[in-house]
């Protein structure tokens, strides 16, 4: 109780870099956890709850939501998983998300898995995915851009200041990137 080590991959990356798809193929294969921040925040915002609304509206805004709401869908979807082994797709986001994880759950990411992609094909990416997102319209997508390079990058850069990054160029073809992605998922 309370002795096993969480073992932790952030997966991240631009808007429309790859995250969930490269994560769907370490599931697949390895059957880890997947757990992506973003569709535990678009499952809340059906709650129907002010704070749901909340969620709704930022996401509408490619804004980042505050840090409690996110960590604790996290934190509880750890939890009710009974497993130890997590791949967190899409979090954290900016700074202050990094430190409020770390500290709240004691948790540090074994390795980041930083999918590096030009903005122009990530817009093409989102501009096609036709899943009905809120976020993947034009004028959101450049907000998200936006963020992500203010925001998110640093995180990134702290977590390469450790030592814990592999960049990995994601403007290729899923398989030939899913290549590297799961050598690295092997060598941990
Ligand atoms: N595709 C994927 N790989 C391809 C390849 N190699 N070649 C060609 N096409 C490829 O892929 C996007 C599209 O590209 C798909 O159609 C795919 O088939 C194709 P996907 O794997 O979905 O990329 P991903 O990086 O997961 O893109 P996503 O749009 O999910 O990234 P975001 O980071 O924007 O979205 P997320 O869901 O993480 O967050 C959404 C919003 O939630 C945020 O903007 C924010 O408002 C909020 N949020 C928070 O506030 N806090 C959080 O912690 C998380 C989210
Ligand atoms: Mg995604």
């Amino acid at each position: 109780e309370g002795a096993v080590k969480h073992k932790v991959v952030f997966v991240l990356g631009g808007p429309g870099s790859g995250k969930g798809t490269q994560s769907a193929r370490l599931v697949q294969e390895f059957g880890v956890v997947h757990l992506s921040a973003g569709d535990l925040l678009r499952e809340h915002m059906k709650s129907g709850s002010p704070e749901g609304q909340m969620v709704a509206d930022m996401i509408k805004n490619g804004q980042i939501v505050p840090s409690h709401v996110t960590i604790s869908l996290l934190q509880k979807a750890m939890d009710d998983s009974g497993k130890h082994k997590f791949l967190i797709d899409g979090f954290p986001r900016n700074e202050e998300n990094r430190a409020s994880f770390e500290s709240q759950t004691g948790i540090m990411p074994d390795l980041v898995l930083f999918f590096d992609c030009p903005e122009e094909v990530m817009e093409r990416r989102l501009l096609g995915r036709n899943e009905g997102r809120t976020d993947d319209n034009i004028e959101t997508i450049r907000k998200r851009f936006k963020v992500f390079i203010d925001s998110s990058l640093p995180v990134i850069q702290h977590y390469e200041a450790l030592g814990k990054v592999a960049r990995i160029n994601a403007d290729r073809d899923t398989e030939e990137i899913y290549k590297e992605v799961r050598r690295l998922f092997m060598e941990l």
